[in-house]
């Protein structure tokens, strides 16, 4: 509890200092993150956990737009970690950016590293993890900018805003679920339940007591601070009886969009308005698993709520909304092809293209000792290229000249062209294997990118939330089946496209998006179902160096761990 009032006051104490004028230039903001192991009670159940200064969620970072931030993590927990600042642009930072193995090696047990970066034209929400084996379960929080000083919302300022992060509670050691997971050959147990700011909430048991509240005022607009921190679902969220008005995804803002629910994706932050326009009361804020699987999705079928309580009343019972069926894949399709950009900059014009596969694969194990699907081991690949993590982070390899760690030869088509998503009849036996390897795909500084990327039906059809490192970009077309070349482009939204960092590839479809490679450095792109990214749904871009030190990565900060 001392953590958290602790933060409270932090939060109190910017607010306090964006009313002194020199405030405008004192923007360091630093922070100490200790990793700890902590145990605490879900589900009638005592877990140890891996915490931030003893709280799960960990505690919100506030910043404002410009802000240097400066986190020391001081690593007393028993596992390797690394924290990554989900979302943040980190221009000529890559150093800071923490996937483990890609731009660093883990801070082991009784280190430290400070990682230093500087928030660079981004406003709303984005939030922070562990990016090494399963440890962002439970190793994570919000990451909220504000704009620069003076400068306002491109809305009415709120009457108060709330962090609302949604997870998934496992009631075994998380390290224990992806260690059997991988031994075997099989993807990882499901999670016990899912979560709000850390709690399953009324309809669950033992966890009537903690169900998170929100207090609200009525006939106020209030901003919600929406992460989702959950490890292998997209969810639907919706509050009984209130409205939604997205303002913002992934800390960028999106024109007004007023609806009853919303779809968020895992890795995914959304930045909401509700107005308490009801007299009293208490109302449900209510998250179900949207699961586009169609052979068989696996998912815990049940519903996490918040309580969104009016001041004052204590005698009402909270009203449930209805959600949408959990496969609704018609409005997770509206939902995120109606978003638009507030303001945009689409590039018009692209200097290299990329169509990039996505799908599960199976390893063959000796006489079929796996336990994955008749015997084998299933796999994710982009390409056709299951990734292989090396031994040490290929960043380091890359700026140091290091051999035999990484090969460039990504490709930037996938090897057959087939019905992609086809599922009857499924699609040969032959197409299941994929190549395993550590390949990077080189960019020039600059140069303007277009990807589409394209699920596949091997094995399953599902939708794949893709998050690249270092870069948002703009989503500027979305379909079902093959994404065709010829006819597809001629319907791209070059105008006010969505800018995103994490996308929500339909299922059994494909998704365009175009950015420019400005910064120098090592990025990963994975998918953001954590289960699939231990099996191999990752890829790493390399962007050059440009003209002068400017466009340039610079050398590693001091203290950088060592494999
Ligand atoms: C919940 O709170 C009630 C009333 O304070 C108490 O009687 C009950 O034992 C609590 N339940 C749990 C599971 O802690
Ligand atoms: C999930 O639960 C809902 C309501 O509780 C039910 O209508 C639905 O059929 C269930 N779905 C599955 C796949 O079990
Ligand atoms: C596979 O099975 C055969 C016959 O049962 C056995 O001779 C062989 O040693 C096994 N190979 C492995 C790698 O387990
Ligand atoms: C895809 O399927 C359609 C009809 O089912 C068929 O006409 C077409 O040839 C197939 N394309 C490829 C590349 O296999
Ligand atoms: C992937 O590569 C393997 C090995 O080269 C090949 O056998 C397989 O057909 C490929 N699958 C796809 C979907 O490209
Ligand atoms: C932790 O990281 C170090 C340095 O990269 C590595 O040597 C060690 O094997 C890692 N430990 C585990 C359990 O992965
Ligand atoms: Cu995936």
């Amino acid at each position: 509890m001392a953590g958290m009032s602790i933060m409270f006051k932090l939060a109190s104490l910017l607010s306090l200092i964006s009313v002194i004028p020199w405030a405008a230039y004192a923007t360091v903001v630093h922070q100490k993150f200790i990793i700890g192991t902590q145990k605490v009670t879900r589900l009638c159940k005592e877990q140890e956990i891996v915490t931030v200064n003893g709280h799960f969620p960990g505690p919100t970072l506030y910043a404002r737009d410009n802000d240097n931030v400066i986190v020391l993590v001081e690593n007393n927990g028993p596992y390797n970690v690394t924290i990554h600042w989900h979302g943040v642009r980190q221009l000529r930072t890559c150093w800071a950016d923490g996937p483990a193995y890609i731009t660093q090696c883990p801070i082991t047990p009784g280190n430290a590293f400070t990682y230093n970066f500087r928030i660079t034209e981004q406003e709303g929400t984005l939030w922070w993890h562990a990016h090494v084996s399963f440890l962002r379960a439970t190793v994570h929080g919000a990451l909220v900018i504000y704009p620069r000083f003076g400068k306002p919302y491109p809305f009415p300022k709120p009457a108060a805003e709330f962090p609302v992060i949604l997870g998934e509670w496992w009631s075994a050691n998380v390290e224990d679920v992806i260690a059997d997971a991988i031994q075997r050959g099989v993807l990882p147990l499901e999670s016990d339940a899912y979560t709000i700011n850390g709690q399953p909430g009324d309809l669950y048991e033992c966890s009537a007591n903690d169900t998170s509240r929100i207090l609200v005022r009525r006939g106020k607009t209030y901003l919600i601070r929406m992460v989702n921190a959950a490890m292998n679902h997209a969810f639907f969220v919706k509050i009984a009886e209130h409205k939604l008005k997205v303002v913002a995804v992934d800390a960028l803002y999106t024109k007004p969009y007023t609806t009853d629910q919303v779809l968020i994706q895992p890795g995914q932050t959304m930045d909401v308005l509700i107005t308490t326009s009801k007299p009293s009361g208490l109302f449900y804020m209510a998250i179900r698993v949207y699961s586009s699987q169609t052979r068989g999705g696996r998912f815990i079928n049940t519903t996490t709520t918040a309580i969104l309580e009016y001041t004052g009343s204590i005698n009402y019972v909270p009203l449930m909304p209805a959600l949408p069926p959990f496969d609704d894949t018609q409005f997770a399709f509206k939902f995120s092809t109606d978003q638009k950009s507030l303001r945009s900059s689409v590039p018009q014009r692209v200097d290299e293209e990329m169509v990039i596969t996505e799908g599960f694969g199976l390893l063959t194990c000796p006489n079929r000792s796996c336990e994955g699907f008749m015997g084998g081991r299933a796999v994710g690949s982009f390409n056709n290229i299951s990734f292989l993590l090396p031994n040490i982070d290929i960043l380091q390899a890359y700026y140091h000249g290091i051999d035999g760690v990484f090969t460039r030869d990504f490709p930037e088509n996938p090897p057959l062209i087939f019905n992609y998503t086809q599922q009857n009849p499924p699609l040969p036996m032959s197409f299941w294997e994929p190549e395993l390897g550590t390949k990077v795909k080189v960019l020039k500084f600059n140069s303007k990118v277009q990807i589409v990327f394209q699920n596949t039906g091997i094995l399953t059809v599902e939708n794949h939330p893709l998050h690249l490192h270092g870069h948002d970009f703009y989503v500027v077309g979305q379909g079902f089946g093959n994404y065709n070349p010829r006819t597809h482009p001629a319907h791209f939204n070059l105008k006010d496209p969505q800018k995103l960092n994490t996308v929500g590839v339909p299922t059994g479809g494909w998704a365009a998006i175009r950015f420019t490679a400005n910064n120098p450095g090592v990025w990963l792109m994975h998918c953001h179902f954590e289960s699939h990214t231990a099996l191999g749904f990752e890829m790493v871009f390399i962007v050059e160096d440009g003209a002068g030190s400017f466009n340039s990565l610079p050398p590693p900060p001091p203290g950088l761990p060592h494999c």
